[in-house]
Protein backbone atom coordinates (compact mmCIF):
# COMPACT_ATOMS: atom_id res chain seq x y z
CA UNK A 1 0.00 0.00 0.00
CA UNK A 2 2.15 3.08 -1.23
CA UNK A 3 -0.90 5.69 -1.72
CA UNK A 4 -1.47 6.94 1.84
CA UNK A 5 -3.12 9.99 3.16
CA UNK A 6 -2.10 11.58 6.82
CA UNK A 7 -4.80 13.83 8.39
CA UNK A 8 -3.17 16.33 11.63
CA UNK A 9 0.62 17.63 11.16
CA UNK A 10 0.78 18.38 14.99
CA UNK A 11 4.03 17.15 16.98
CA UNK A 12 3.22 13.62 16.42
CA UNK A 13 1.85 13.50 13.09
CA UNK A 14 4.84 15.85 11.05
CA UNK A 15 7.20 13.46 12.77
CA UNK A 16 5.33 10.54 11.27
CA UNK A 17 4.23 11.38 8.05
CA UNK A 18 7.75 12.57 7.57
CA UNK A 19 9.15 9.16 8.13
CA UNK A 20 6.80 7.88 5.54
CA UNK A 21 7.84 10.53 2.96
CA UNK A 22 11.51 9.52 3.46
CA UNK A 23 10.71 6.08 3.34
CA UNK A 24 8.93 6.51 -0.32
CA UNK A 25 5.40 6.51 0.53
CA UNK A 26 3.21 8.52 -1.88
CA UNK A 27 1.95 10.37 1.19
CA UNK A 28 -1.09 13.48 0.83
CA UNK A 29 -1.29 15.60 3.70
CA UNK A 30 -3.95 17.55 5.19
CA UNK A 31 -3.91 19.45 8.38
CA UNK A 32 -6.88 22.55 9.65
CA UNK A 33 -3.98 24.59 9.55
CA UNK A 34 -2.70 23.99 6.25
CA UNK A 35 0.09 26.06 7.05
CA UNK A 36 1.33 23.52 8.75
CA UNK A 37 1.29 21.47 5.17
CA UNK A 38 4.15 23.13 3.74
CA UNK A 39 7.07 21.74 5.08
CA UNK A 40 5.69 18.13 4.01
CA UNK A 41 4.83 19.24 0.51
CA UNK A 42 8.71 20.47 0.50
CA UNK A 43 9.44 16.88 1.05
CA UNK A 44 7.62 15.42 -1.21
CA UNK A 45 4.43 14.88 0.26
CA UNK A 46 0.56 16.19 -2.20
CA UNK A 47 -1.48 18.31 0.09
CA UNK A 48 -5.08 17.49 0.45
CA UNK A 49 -7.76 19.87 0.32
CA UNK A 50 -10.04 18.44 2.75
CA UNK A 51 -10.30 15.11 5.12
CA UNK A 52 -12.48 13.72 2.27
CA UNK A 53 -10.54 14.23 -1.06
CA UNK A 54 -7.75 12.71 1.26
CA UNK A 55 -9.66 9.41 1.99
CA UNK A 56 -11.46 9.49 -1.70
CA UNK A 57 -7.52 9.61 -3.17
CA UNK A 58 -5.83 7.13 -0.78
CA UNK A 59 -5.52 3.55 0.02
CA UNK A 60 -5.53 3.96 3.45
CA UNK A 61 -5.74 7.67 5.16
CA UNK A 62 -3.88 7.58 8.78
CA UNK A 63 -5.15 10.57 11.24
CA UNK A 64 -3.10 11.68 14.31
CA UNK A 65 -4.97 14.74 15.70
CA UNK A 66 -5.32 16.34 19.28
CA UNK A 67 -8.53 14.53 21.50
CA UNK A 68 -12.11 12.60 21.04
CA UNK A 69 -13.72 16.13 19.76
CA UNK A 70 -10.82 16.31 16.94
CA UNK A 71 -11.51 12.57 16.03
CA UNK A 72 -15.02 12.80 15.54
CA UNK A 73 -14.67 15.97 14.06
CA UNK A 74 -12.81 14.38 11.34
CA UNK A 75 -15.38 11.90 10.24
CA UNK A 76 -18.25 13.97 10.13
CA UNK A 77 -19.89 16.07 7.76
CA UNK A 78 -19.84 17.03 3.74
CA UNK A 79 -15.91 16.92 3.51
CA UNK A 80 -15.21 14.09 6.61
CA UNK A 81 -13.59 10.69 5.83
CA UNK A 82 -16.55 9.18 5.99
CA UNK A 83 -17.98 11.19 2.78
CA UNK A 84 -14.86 10.29 1.29
CA UNK A 85 -13.77 6.65 2.20
CA UNK A 86 -16.13 4.42 -0.17
CA UNK A 87 -15.55 0.57 -0.14
CA UNK A 88 -12.35 -1.23 0.16
CA UNK A 89 -10.56 1.92 1.38
CA UNK A 90 -8.98 1.65 4.77
CA UNK A 91 -9.21 4.64 7.93
CA UNK A 92 -6.63 4.69 11.22
CA UNK A 93 -7.13 6.77 13.59
CA UNK A 94 -3.76 7.07 15.88
CA UNK A 95 -5.20 9.87 17.90
CA UNK A 96 -5.19 9.19 21.46
CA UNK A 97 -9.23 8.69 22.48
CA UNK A 98 -11.99 6.45 24.70
CA UNK A 99 -13.15 3.71 23.25
CA UNK A 100 -16.26 4.76 23.06
CA UNK A 101 -15.45 7.18 20.92
CA UNK A 102 -13.18 4.58 18.80
CA UNK A 103 -16.67 2.69 18.31
CA UNK A 104 -18.53 5.40 17.22
CA UNK A 105 -15.49 6.58 14.75
CA UNK A 106 -15.72 2.64 13.66
CA UNK A 107 -19.41 2.72 13.36
CA UNK A 108 -18.72 6.23 10.78
CA UNK A 109 -16.46 4.37 8.88
CA UNK A 110 -17.67 1.16 8.29
CA UNK A 111 -21.49 2.65 7.28
CA UNK A 112 -19.65 4.37 4.82
CA UNK A 113 -18.20 0.83 3.64
CA UNK A 114 -15.18 1.34 4.56
CA UNK A 115 -12.21 -0.46 7.10
CA UNK A 116 -11.33 1.29 10.14
CA UNK A 117 -8.81 0.33 12.48
CA UNK A 118 -7.51 2.38 15.90
CA UNK A 119 -3.59 3.04 16.13
CA UNK A 120 -3.22 4.52 19.29
CA UNK A 121 0.81 4.98 19.91
CA UNK A 122 3.30 4.98 23.20
CA UNK A 123 6.47 7.54 22.79
CA UNK A 124 6.03 10.85 22.50
CA UNK A 125 8.34 13.63 20.00
CA UNK A 126 11.59 11.62 19.64
CA UNK A 127 9.74 8.29 18.97
CA UNK A 128 8.02 9.53 16.81
CA UNK A 129 10.64 10.97 14.66
CA UNK A 130 13.24 7.77 15.09
CA UNK A 131 9.89 5.88 13.82
CA UNK A 132 10.27 3.85 17.45
CA UNK A 133 6.56 4.21 18.21
CA UNK A 134 4.80 1.26 20.03
CA UNK A 135 1.81 1.14 18.07
CA UNK A 136 -1.63 -0.06 19.40
CA UNK A 137 -3.65 -1.40 16.69
CA UNK A 138 -7.64 -2.92 16.99
CA UNK A 139 -10.52 -3.39 14.49
CA UNK A 140 -10.21 -4.61 11.09
CA UNK A 141 -7.33 -7.29 10.48
CA UNK A 142 -7.69 -6.64 6.82
CA UNK A 143 -6.28 -3.32 7.18
CA UNK A 144 -3.99 -4.19 9.79
CA UNK A 145 -2.31 -6.68 7.63
CA UNK A 146 -2.21 -3.85 4.76
CA UNK A 147 -0.90 -1.20 6.89
CA UNK A 148 1.69 -3.07 8.28
CA UNK A 149 4.45 -1.62 6.06
CA UNK A 150 3.64 1.57 7.20
CA UNK A 151 3.32 0.98 10.60
CA UNK A 152 6.93 -0.82 10.57
CA UNK A 153 8.19 2.78 9.23
CA UNK A 154 6.67 4.67 12.04
CA UNK A 155 7.04 2.40 14.73
CA UNK A 156 9.27 -0.47 16.43
CA UNK A 157 6.66 -2.42 17.55
CA UNK A 158 2.91 -2.97 16.12
CA UNK A 159 0.68 -5.85 18.22
CA UNK A 160 -2.85 -6.22 16.96
CA UNK A 161 -4.94 -5.88 20.45
CA UNK A 162 -8.36 -7.43 19.11
CA UNK A 163 -11.40 -5.92 18.61
CA UNK A 164 -11.95 -1.87 18.20
CA UNK A 165 -11.46 0.06 21.84
CA UNK A 166 -8.79 -2.23 22.76
CA UNK A 167 -6.21 -0.29 21.38
CA UNK A 168 -7.29 2.94 23.41
CA UNK A 169 -7.91 0.86 26.48
CA UNK A 170 -4.21 -0.12 26.16
CA UNK A 171 -3.04 3.89 25.48
CA UNK A 172 -5.11 4.70 28.78
CA UNK A 173 -3.83 2.04 30.63
CA UNK A 174 -0.14 2.95 29.79
CA UNK A 175 -0.44 6.32 30.15
CA UNK A 176 -2.31 6.48 33.17
CA UNK A 177 0.96 4.75 34.55
CA UNK A 178 3.12 7.38 33.03
CA UNK A 179 1.19 10.01 34.52
CA UNK A 180 1.24 8.31 37.89
CA UNK A 181 5.03 7.43 37.70
CA UNK A 182 5.61 11.18 36.86
CA UNK A 183 3.42 13.26 39.43
CA UNK A 184 5.26 10.80 42.49
CA UNK A 185 8.85 11.12 40.61
CA UNK A 186 8.01 15.10 41.04
CA UNK A 187 7.19 14.90 44.62
CA UNK A 188 10.34 12.94 45.50
CA UNK A 189 12.31 15.38 43.40
CA UNK A 190 11.14 18.04 45.34
CA UNK A 191 11.07 16.38 48.42
CA UNK A 192 14.73 15.46 48.21
CA UNK A 193 15.92 19.03 46.92
CA UNK A 194 13.91 20.74 49.93
CA UNK A 195 15.52 18.49 52.30
CA UNK A 196 18.97 19.50 50.65
CA UNK A 197 19.90 16.33 48.60
CA UNK A 198 21.33 17.04 45.41
CA UNK A 199 19.06 16.76 42.24
CA UNK A 200 21.74 15.28 40.35
CA UNK A 201 23.09 12.39 43.02
CA UNK A 202 18.57 11.59 43.53
CA UNK A 203 18.45 11.15 39.72
CA UNK A 204 21.91 9.24 39.33
CA UNK A 205 20.66 6.84 42.74
CA UNK A 206 17.07 5.81 41.10
CA UNK A 207 18.96 5.36 37.34
CA UNK A 208 21.58 3.03 39.20
CA UNK A 209 18.43 0.59 40.81
CA UNK A 210 15.40 -1.32 40.61
CA UNK A 211 13.26 1.97 39.20
CA UNK A 212 15.11 3.14 36.39
CA UNK A 213 13.17 4.01 33.12
CA UNK A 214 14.17 6.17 30.24
CA UNK A 215 11.08 8.62 31.54
CA UNK A 216 12.61 9.56 34.89
CA UNK A 217 15.77 10.08 33.23
CA UNK A 218 14.63 12.10 30.53
CA UNK A 219 12.52 14.27 32.32
CA UNK A 220 14.71 14.11 35.37
CA UNK A 221 17.17 16.29 33.12
CA UNK A 222 14.43 18.45 31.90
CA UNK A 223 13.00 19.12 35.90
CA UNK A 224 17.20 19.96 37.14
CA UNK A 225 17.28 22.21 33.63
CA UNK A 226 13.78 23.93 34.31
CA UNK A 227 13.26 23.37 30.70
CA UNK A 228 9.57 21.94 29.39
CA UNK A 229 9.95 22.42 25.72
CA UNK A 230 7.05 20.25 24.64
CA UNK A 231 7.68 16.71 23.52
CA UNK A 232 4.26 15.68 25.24
CA UNK A 233 1.62 18.33 25.49
CA UNK A 234 0.84 18.60 29.10
CA UNK A 235 -3.25 18.99 28.12
CA UNK A 236 -2.89 16.08 26.02
CA UNK A 237 -1.34 14.10 29.63
CA UNK A 238 -4.39 15.28 31.68
CA UNK A 239 -6.94 13.94 28.59
CA UNK A 240 -5.00 10.54 28.74
CA UNK A 241 -6.02 10.43 33.00
CA UNK A 242 -9.35 11.87 32.58
CA UNK A 243 -9.92 9.14 29.76
CA UNK A 244 -8.58 6.73 32.06
CA UNK A 245 -10.39 7.67 35.66
CA UNK A 246 -13.32 8.21 33.73
CA UNK A 247 -12.73 4.29 32.43
CA UNK A 248 -12.34 3.31 35.86
CA UNK A 249 -15.96 4.37 36.85
CA UNK A 250 -17.37 2.95 34.21
CA UNK A 251 -15.89 -0.54 35.00
CA UNK A 252 -16.20 0.46 38.94
CA UNK A 253 -12.46 0.11 39.20
CA UNK A 254 -10.80 1.95 42.15
CA UNK A 255 -8.10 4.58 41.15
CA UNK A 256 -7.28 6.31 43.77
CA UNK A 257 -3.55 7.30 42.57
CA UNK A 258 -4.72 8.51 38.90
CA UNK A 259 -7.44 10.40 40.58
CA UNK A 260 -4.65 12.21 42.48
CA UNK A 261 -2.51 12.76 39.84
CA UNK A 262 -4.94 13.74 37.77
CA UNK A 263 -5.92 16.62 40.20
CA UNK A 264 -2.22 17.77 39.86
CA UNK A 265 -2.40 17.77 35.82
CA UNK A 266 -5.66 19.86 36.14
CA UNK A 267 -3.99 21.92 38.18
CA UNK A 268 -0.82 22.66 35.81
CA UNK A 269 -3.41 23.64 33.40
CA UNK A 270 -5.24 26.10 35.58
CA UNK A 271 -1.97 27.61 36.05
CA UNK A 272 -1.01 27.94 32.25
CA UNK A 273 1.48 25.28 31.38
CA UNK A 274 -1.23 23.12 29.04
CA UNK A 275 1.24 23.79 25.96
CA UNK A 276 4.55 22.86 28.06
CA UNK A 277 5.90 19.24 28.32
CA UNK A 278 4.37 16.87 31.16
CA UNK A 279 7.30 17.84 32.96
CA UNK A 280 5.90 21.06 33.63
CA UNK A 281 3.45 19.65 36.05
CA UNK A 282 6.62 19.81 38.56
CA UNK A 283 5.75 23.42 38.29
CA UNK A 284 2.99 22.81 40.45
CA UNK A 285 4.46 20.06 42.69
CA UNK A 286 7.31 21.95 43.68
P1 LIG B 1 -0.54 18.56 18.85
O1 LIG B 1 0.87 18.91 18.52
O2 LIG B 1 -1.30 19.39 19.84
O3 LIG B 1 -1.34 18.52 17.44
C1 LIG B 1 -2.72 18.33 17.42
C2 LIG B 1 -3.20 18.15 15.99
O4 LIG B 1 -4.63 17.97 16.03
C3 LIG B 1 -2.94 19.35 15.07
O5 LIG B 1 -2.67 18.88 13.76
C4 LIG B 1 -4.28 20.07 15.12
O6 LIG B 1 -4.54 20.89 14.02
C5 LIG B 1 -5.23 18.89 15.14
N1 LIG B 1 -6.58 19.25 15.58
C6 LIG B 1 -6.97 19.69 16.80
N2 LIG B 1 -8.31 19.89 16.83
C7 LIG B 1 -8.76 19.58 15.59
C8 LIG B 1 -10.06 19.58 15.00
N3 LIG B 1 -11.15 19.94 15.69
N4 LIG B 1 -10.16 19.19 13.71
C9 LIG B 1 -9.07 18.81 13.00
N5 LIG B 1 -7.80 18.79 13.51
C10 LIG B 1 -7.67 19.18 14.80
O7 LIG B 1 -0.65 17.07 19.38
P2 LIG B 1 0.37 15.85 19.27
O8 LIG B 1 0.80 15.69 17.85
O9 LIG B 1 1.41 15.96 20.33
O10 LIG B 1 -0.57 14.63 19.72
C11 LIG B 1 -1.47 13.99 18.82
C12 LIG B 1 -2.11 12.81 19.50
O11 LIG B 1 -1.09 11.86 19.94
C13 LIG B 1 -2.90 13.11 20.75
O12 LIG B 1 -4.05 12.29 20.77
C14 LIG B 1 -1.94 12.76 21.88
O13 LIG B 1 -2.64 12.42 23.07
C15 LIG B 1 -1.12 11.62 21.32
P3 LIG B 1 -4.08 22.46 13.99
O14 LIG B 1 -2.62 22.43 13.62
O15 LIG B 1 -4.31 23.00 15.39
O16 LIG B 1 -4.92 23.09 12.96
Amino acid sequence: MANVGFLGLGIMGKAMATNLVKAGFDVTVWNRNPEKCAELVSLGARQGATPKDVATNCDITFAMVSDPEAALALCQGPDSVAAGIGAGRGYVDMSTVDDTTSKAIADLISQAGGRFLEAPVSGTKKPAEDGTLIILAAGDQSLYDDAKSAFEVMGKMSPYLGEVGQGANMKLVVNMMMGGMLSIFSEGMSLGQKAGLDGQQILDIVDAGAMANPMFKGKGAMLLKEDYTTSFPLKHMQKDMRLAVALGDQLEQPLPTAAIANEAFKQAIKAGFAEEDIAAVYKVIK
